[in-house]
């Protein structure tokens, strides 16, 4: 049976390429919803309808178990009431910088819901309640990688605006808290101190997703990987994005409700 992936956009790309490097044989479904993004500017119960909505879906193609590759849906939903073997990009996040931070002092970057949510500061400081938590809302960045404006100085010149909030605040981390902004990451490394270590929750995923499926006796053995992608809207982008990213072009069904 394959995996589920969702995300509003492209961002969870860069999650399913994290996971197909470390699940290569494995199939994958890829779910983005591209008719309702921006996610970040939306309401919290609003978010935890659509995350329903698209865990169904995945549920009814016979996914085995579904990745949450969007932050700021991680941020609202409780994966306990989903009914299905769960990982997520922001849980992983939050375990995986508590271990690398050495100052205890962690940034974290992502969409302006994710951020009113506190949910990267509160389970941070659960693990550890003497770190210094600092989150930063960049509303800008999404909607530059989704119009493929990535590269351009536009986007470097809106990376350094909100990079900018962080200094004086002495961190040593700095989550990546949203999954779009992997495809900044150049700017991002310009523009924050050396020395910071920057955390991707996408690569951290994919071994989260391996640990689940090995303890339930889920991974499958045979090769060869297939990706079929769903989208509920728009859908260019999505393959543009990923024929950078993967290297080929891939074909879209359009998926309506
Ligand atoms: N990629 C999503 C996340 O990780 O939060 C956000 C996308 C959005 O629509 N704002």
């Amino acid at each position: 049976r394959p995996i589920g992936i969702y995300d509003s956009g492209v961002g969870g790309l860069t999650v399913l390429k994290e996971c197909m490097r470390a699940l290569p044989d494995e199939d994958y479904i890829y779910f983005a919803d591209t008719g309702r993004l921006p996610y970040g500017e939306k309401k919290r119960e609003e978010i935890i309808g659509f995350s329903h909505d698209i865990v169904s879906f995945l549920k009814d193609k016979g996914v085995k178990a579904v990745v949450v590759a969007c932050n700021t849906s991680a941020s609202c939903i409780n994966p306990v009431d989903f009914d299905i073997p769960m990982v997520d990009v922001l849980s992983m996040g939050v375990k995986n910088a508590v271990r690398v931070t050495r100052n205890g002092r962690i940034g974290v970057l992502a969409t302006s819901l994710t951020v009113k949510n506190h949910t990267y500061r509160d389970r941070i400081k659960s693990y550890d309640s003497s770190i210094e938590v600092y989150e930063v809302a960049a509303p800008e960045f999404v909607p530059l990688v989704e119009a493929g404006m990535a590269d351009s100085s536009k986007a470097k010149e809106v990376v350094k605006k909100y990079v900018s909030r962080f200094e004086g605040t002495g961190i040593d981390t700095l989550v990546l808290g949203c999954t779009h902004y992997p495809f900044l990451l150049k700017h991002i490394k310009e523009e924050i101190d050396e020395g910071v270590f920057i955390v991707d929750p996408a690569q951290w995923t994919a071994q989260g997703l391996m640990d689940i499926l090995h303890g339930m006796n889920l991974l499958r053995e045979d090769k060869d990987c297939h990706v079929t992608f769903y989208a509920s809207g728009p859908e260019k982008g999505l393959s543009d994005m990923a024929e950078v990213l993967f290297g080929y072009k891939i074909h879209v069904d359009m998926h309506s409700w």
